[in-house]
C-alpha cells in the first residue's frame, strides 16, 4: 500500500515528544530515528475528520457511509439518520466497546478466581477478610464454609452474571438506594453483562433505534454494568486473589530499567499474567538460569495499566504509561516486552525489530505480527511465566548499546478504598467519617478524580498543572489509569508533595502523612471510587446519594473507548465527568445539549467539556463549591488547628497502614 499520501514528507521536525525522560532517551538512542506515536501525530497530513470527531459519520451500512451535517436537511444520511441518531449511535457503540473490554477482562478474573479455589491454578485466596465482605454485599450466605467454599459460590455467581438474562447485577446492590431506585425508575438497570454489549450492536444496526434519547439510556444501562458490574468484579475478585493493596512505595518513569539484569516488561491489563510473572521473577530456578548469562535476576516492570496492578498490590516499578511503551525499547535495554492485552502499539513491534528485543503475545484474542507467541492458561500460569522469562533471559546476551536514563521517581502507591478507610479513620475505629468531617470544615474543599490515558495529541502539562492546582485549592485528588503514572513522573504521588497543598488540605496530609495525590490503582478500579463515594454517603453530612457529594471525575488525556465507559458510569451515578480537548458527539447540537446538560437533570451529574488546565480546573472549583453551597457548608467555619491529641488521633493507623512505607 502507498502510504505516501498520509504522511508528510517531512521529517517530523517540531514533534512534540512528551515526557522529559522520553525526550532523553530518544535522544540517546542506540538506534537513531525510532519512530514513535508522537512523530505519527506530527506526520500525519491530514487532520482528524471533523465527522468522525464530532460523532456524525456513520459507517453501519453499505449505503454510505454517510457523513451528516447538523441542520443540513440534504446532509442526512442516506436512510434518513440525522445527526442526532448518528451521534447517539456512535456514543453507545465507543461506550460498549469500551466496557466490553473491561467486561472480557473480567471474565478472565472471575475464571482464575474459581480455578484458584478449586486448586486448579496456582493463586491463593489472599485476602478471606475481603471474601467475606464481598460476600455478604451480595447476599451469600458465609456460615460454616471454608475460604475456598465461599470463593466458588462467590465466583460462581458472579460468573453467571455474564451469561444473565434477566434478574440485575450483585453489585449494584452496593450504590446508595436512592441511586438504586433512581435506576429502576429510569429502566436502566443492567440486566445481565454481554446482554448488554449484544443489546448494543443491535440497536446500532440500520434501521434500529432511532430515538438519541432511547439510546442514550442504553448508554448509560451498558456503562453501568461496566462500572457496577464487571470492573468492580475485576477489582474486588483481583484483591481477594492477589491481596488488597496497602500504601506502599516504588518507583516510576524508565529509569526504572536495570543494566544489570534481564528486563522484561509487562504491558497491558490483566493482573493475571503479571501476576504468575511476579511468582515465577522470584523463583530459584529462574534466578539460576539470569546467573548462568551473567545477569543478577529479572527485573520487571510495568507499562500502562498491567503496570499499576503490580504497583499496587507488590510494589513493583512502573517503567512507562501509555505514551512510553515505544520509547521503553528504544532504550535497547529491554530483552522481552510481554503483553496481552489494550492499549498496546502495533508499532511495539516495529521498534523491536531494530534491536534484540522479543516481543511475547500471550492472549490467543490480541497478536502482534511479527511477534512471538507464547498463550497464557492460567491453570498452568507458573510453569508458562516461567516459559516466557527463559525465553527473555537468553535474548540478554544478545544486549548491544543501550541507553537507560537515571531518572525514576519515588511513587507511593495502594490506595485501595479499604486503606483510606482505615488511614483516614484511624485503626481502631476505620470509617470515612474524618474524611466527611474535612470536607465539611472545609480543611479539605472536595475530591477530584484524574483518570485516564495520556495521549500525545494533548499537551504534556495538563495532567500535572490540573493536579498541582486543585490541590492548591485544597482538593484531594485520586488518580488511576496511565493519568497515576504521568503524574507519579513529576512526584506528586509521593508524600513531600503535600507543601504544594492548600494550608488546610496540607493539615490534613501532614496529620496521616499521606499524598496529596492518591493513586488507586488501575482503570478497572475506577470501581474503587463509586466505593469510596457511596461510604461518603453512607458515612453521612454529606447529602443521601453520590450526586451531592463535593466531587468531580475527569480524563483531561483520553484517547481509549474505556476512559468514555468509565466517564459515562460516573455520570450516571451522579457525578460530573469533565473530558477533553474534543468529545465524539458535538457533531449533534441536540446529543450535545442531552450530555452536557440534561444527564445534569436526569443523573445528577452530566459531561462538561474543557481544552485547558485552567478551564478543567475553574470548573472542578465551580461544580465543588455549588455542592458545598446545596449542603450548606460554604460558610467559613472557624478554623480549628490540629492540636497534639488530634494529630494523634487521627494518625493512629497510619503506623500499620505504613503510608510511606516501604518497597
Ligand atoms: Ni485506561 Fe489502562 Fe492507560 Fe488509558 Fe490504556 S492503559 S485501562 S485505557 S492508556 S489509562
Amino acid at each position: 500500500m502507498d502510504t505516501s499520501r498520509r504522511f508528510k514528507k517531512g521529517n517530523g521536525n517540531g514533534v512534540q515528544i512528551q515526557s522529559s525522560t522520553n525526550r532523553e532517551v530518544l535522544k540517546n538512542a542506540p538506534v537513531k530515528d525510532v519512530v514513535t506515536a508522537a512523530h505519527r501525530v506530527s506526520m500525519r497530513d491530514i487532520e482528524p475528520c471533523l465527522f468522525g470527531r464530532g460523532g456524525t459519520c456513520c459507517r453501519n451500512c453499505n449505503m454510505g457511509p454517510c457523513q451528516i451535517i447538523d441542520g443540513v436537511d440534504q446532509m442526512i444520511g442516506v436512510c434518513g439518520a440525522d445527526a442526532s441518531t448518528v451521534a447517539a449511535r456512535n456514543f453507545l457503540r465507543i461506550v460498549a466497546g469500551g466496557a466490553a473490554s473491561h467486561m472480557d477482562h473480567a471474565r478472565g478474573v472471575v475464571m482464575a478466581f474459581i480455578a484458584s479455589a478449586k486448586g486448579d491454578a496456582p493463586y491463593e485466596i489472599k485476602d478471606g477478610i475481603k471474601l467475606r465482605q464481598v460476600a455478604m454485599s451480595i447476599g451469600v450466605d458465609v456460615a460454616e464454609k471454608t475460604k475456598e467454599e465461599l470463593a466458588i459460590e462467590v465466583g460462581e455467581r458472579l460468573l453467571s452474571e455474564f451469561g444473565q438474562q434477566e434478574g440485575g447485577l450483585s453489585f449494584i446492590k452496593r450504590a446508595p438506594k436512592l441511586r438504586q431506585e433512581l435506576w429502576e425508575k429510569l429502566g436502566i438497570l443492567p440486566r445481565g453483562i454481554d446482554r448488554e454489549i449484544t443489546e448494543t450492536m443491535h440497536r446500532t444496526h440500520i434501521g434500529v433505534d432511532q430515538h438519541y434519547e432511547n439510546l442514550l439510556f442504553h448508554v448509560a444501562r451498558t456503562a453501568l454494568a461496566d462500572g457496577w458490574g464487571a470492573s468492580m468484579m475485576a477489582t474486588e475478585l483481583s484483591d481477594v486473589m492477589f491481596g488488597t493493596p496497602v500504601p506502599i512505595r516504588s518507583r516510576v518513569d524508565i529509569g526504572v530499567l536495570k543494566e544489570d539484569e534481564v528486563n522484561v516488561t509487562v504491558h497491558g491489563h490483566e493482573p493475571i499474567l503479571a501476576e504468575a510473572l511476579a511468582i515465577a521473577a522470584r523463583d530459584a530456578e529462574i534466578i539460576d538460569e539470569c546467573k548462568k548469562v551473567g545477569a543478577k535476576g529479572v527485573n520487571l516492570a510495568g507499562v500502562c495499566c498491567t503496570g499499576n496492578e503490580i504497583l499496587m498490590r507488590r510494589g513493583f516499578p512502573i517503567a512507562g504509561s501509555f505514551i512510553q511503551q515505544e520509547v521503553v525499547l528504544a532504550t535497547g535495554a529491554v530483552e522481552a516486552m510481554v503483553v496481552d492485552v489494550q492499549c498496546i502499539m502495533q508499532n511495539v513491534a516495529r521498534v523491536a525489530e531494530s534491536f534484540h528485543t522479543d516481543i511475547i503475545t500471550t492472549s490467543d484474542k490480541a497478536k502482534i505480527l511479527g511477534a512471538t507467541h507464547i498463550p497464557f492458561d492460567e491453570h498452568r500460569a507458573i510453569d508458562v511465566a516461567k516459559e516466557i522469562l527463559k525465553h527473555a533471559i537468553k535474548k540478554f546476551p544478545e544486549r548491544g548499546k543501550s541507553f537507560v536514563p537515571v531518572h525514576s521517581m519515588d511513587v507511593v502507591a495502594g490506595f485501595s478504598h479499604e486503606t483510606i478507610n482505615y488511614m483516614l479513620g484511624g485503626r481502631f475505629r476505620a470509617s470515612y467519617k474524618p474524611l466527611n468531617d474535612n470536607i465539611i470544615n472545609g480543611r479539605i474543599r472536595g475530591v477530584a478524580a484524574i483518570v485516564g490515558c495520556d495521549n500525545y495529541r494533548v499537551m504534556e502539562e495538563m495532567h500535572v498543572e490540573i493536579a498541582k492546582e486543585l490541590i492548591a485549592n485544597d482538593v484531594l485528588v485520586l488518580v488511576t489509569g496511565c493519568a497515576a503514572t504521568s503524574i507519579g513522573r513529576t512526584g506528586l504521588l509521593s508524600p513531600e508533595a503535600a507543601q504544594y497543598a492548600g494550608d488546610g488540605l496540607r493539615e490534613v496530609l501532614e496529620a496521616v502523612g499521606c499524598p496529596p495525590v492518591l493513586h488507586m490503582g488501575s482503570c478497572v478500579d475506577n470501581s474503587r471510587i463509586l466505593i469510596a463515594s457511596t461510604e461518603i454517603v453512607h458515612t453521612g453530612g454529606l447529602g443521601n446519594d453520590i450526586y451531592e457529594v463535593p466531587a468531580v471525575g475527569m480524563a483531561p488525556q483520553w484517547m481509549s473507548e474505556k476512559a468514555v465507559a468509565i466517564g459515562q458510569y460516573f455520570v450516571s451515578s451522579g457525578v460530573d465527568v469533565i473530558f477533553g480537548p474534543t468529545f465524539p458527539i458535538t457533531g449533534s447540537k441536540v446529543v450535545s445539549d442531552y450530555c452536557f446538560n440534561k444527564m445534569k437533570d436526569i443523573y445528577g451529574g452530566s459531561w462538561h467539556l474543557a481544552k485547558k488546565p485552567t478551564e478543567f480546573v475553574n470548573i472542578t472549583i465551580d461544580i465543588i463549591n455549588d455542592a458545598r453551597k446545596a449542603l450548606g457548608i460554604d460558610k467559613k467555619k472557624e478554623r480549628v488547628l490540629f492540636d497534639m491529641a488530634m494529630r494523634r488521633e487521627l494518625g493512629s493507623g497510619v503506623a500499620d497502614a505504613g503510608c510511606g512505607g516501604h518497597a
